[in-house]
């Protein structure tokens, strides 16, 4: 599975092309925006094309808008924020570039967080040029409406992973106040507590809410174009990741051949890309990330990895609430988080 030149050659642009010139222009269109709670008194949110958003975000994704340039075999891996893009980055990872041997193949993820090894679309500025093999892969936390209008027209396929908001909640919750720990020691005690945040969260107000708009979108879409968007969701990757993986490698253009199989190679990738291999090797235990001029803990993308955490910080009575809000805004989509 080759990476088309020119993919490269676009997600460089993003990096490297950001002039002053334009992220003045950016900023300035970031600072005509409606302006919501980001749960701490040091961000704010601003509402872009009906969603919210954390200003770190928009500069690379109006970049992308404005100069992405899609090729028809780009693949993107697209996802709420906490929905598990760090697992399927891997998976997905390791399912296109198997065929170099395994342990090469595994290589990169092995020295590098699962994130730097396929390209963010809307980071523009902290996106660093993967040094392992060349995929045709992207990622985004974009919504399908925020998507550069290039991926759609060019017809490049999508996979979208979506969560139970309950589970996704929680883990948004913990990740942004262990990164304010991390990047601005003292400054967690500042966020909001988690029933405050629940709060935002069910008025659609968090990092590229409304969840269940995020949701909506691409499982519309992906109703219209079956062939082109794979929607899948987290507890059936926990449930099922056999069935995950091969779909994956299908949907992908490289279905594992009878001897991959008999070889064993779908288990060693679900094997080296489970929660307790990945969050073990050196580099996402110990290892950091700059953002900007700040560093953060590469051990924050991995906290539990489990379905249904959301028990242990959440009432039976706020679980019910976010059960109801989803059924209320997905009905009549055919889309449904019950169990
Ligand atoms: P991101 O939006 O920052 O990229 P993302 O990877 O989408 O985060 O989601 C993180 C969640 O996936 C965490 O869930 P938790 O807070 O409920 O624990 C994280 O633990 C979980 N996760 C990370 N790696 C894996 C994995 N290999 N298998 C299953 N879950 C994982």
């Amino acid at each position: 599975m080759e990476s088309s030149s020119s993919s490269s050659s676009s997600s460089t642009l993003i990096s490297s092309k950001i002039t002053s010139e334009s992220l003045q222009k950016y900023i300035d269109e970031i600072s005509g925006l409606p302006k919501g709670n980001g749960w701490s008194p040091s961000s704010d949110l601003y509402l872009y094309k009906g969603f919210w958003f954390y200003p770190h975000f928009l500069p690379g994704a109006m970049y992308a808008r404005d100069h992405f340039q899609a090729q028809p075999n780009d693949i993107f891996l697209c996802s709420p924020m906490k929905t598990g893009s760090t697992w399927l980055k891997s998976l997905s990872f390791l399912i296109a570039t198997r065929s170099s041997k395994f342990d090469d193949s595994t290589g990169p993820l092995r020295t590098m967080v699962p994130h730097d090894c396929i390209p963010f679309l809307e980071f523009g500025e902290y996106y660093s040029t993967p040094t392992g093999p060349k995929t045709p892969l992207f990622a985004s936390h974009l919504p399908y409406t925020c998507l550069p209008k290039s991926i759609i027209d060019s017809g490049c396929k999508i996979v979208y992973l979506c969560r139970d908001p309950k589970d996704t909640y929680v883990s948004l919750w913990h990740y942004f106040r262990n990164a304010l720990a991390s990047m601005k020691p003292g400054q967690e005690d500042m966020f909001v507590s988690i029933e405050e945040g629940f709060e935002y969260f069910c008025n659609g107000v968090s990092s590229q809410g409304p969840y269940w708009d995020h949701v909506l979108g691409y499982w519309k879409a992906s109703l219209e174009r079956p062939q082109k968007i794979l929607f899948l969701k987290y507890e059936d990757m926990k449930m099922e990741t056999e069935a995950c993986v091969k779909k994956l490698a299908e949907f992908f253009g490289c279905p594992f051949s009878i001897e991959e199989e008999r070889d064993g190679i779908v288990q060693e990738i679900i094997k080296f890309c489970s929660f307790e291999s990945l969050s073990n090797l050196k580099v996402n235990k110990t290892g950091k990330q700059m953002r900007g001029d700040q560093s953060m803990e590469n051990s924050l993308y991995f906290r539990k990895g489990k379905v249904g955490d959301w028990r242990n910080y959440l009432s039976a009575e706020m679980g019910e609430r976010l059960d109801n809000i989803m059924e209320e805004k997905l009905s009549g989509s055919g889309l449904t988080f019950k169990n």
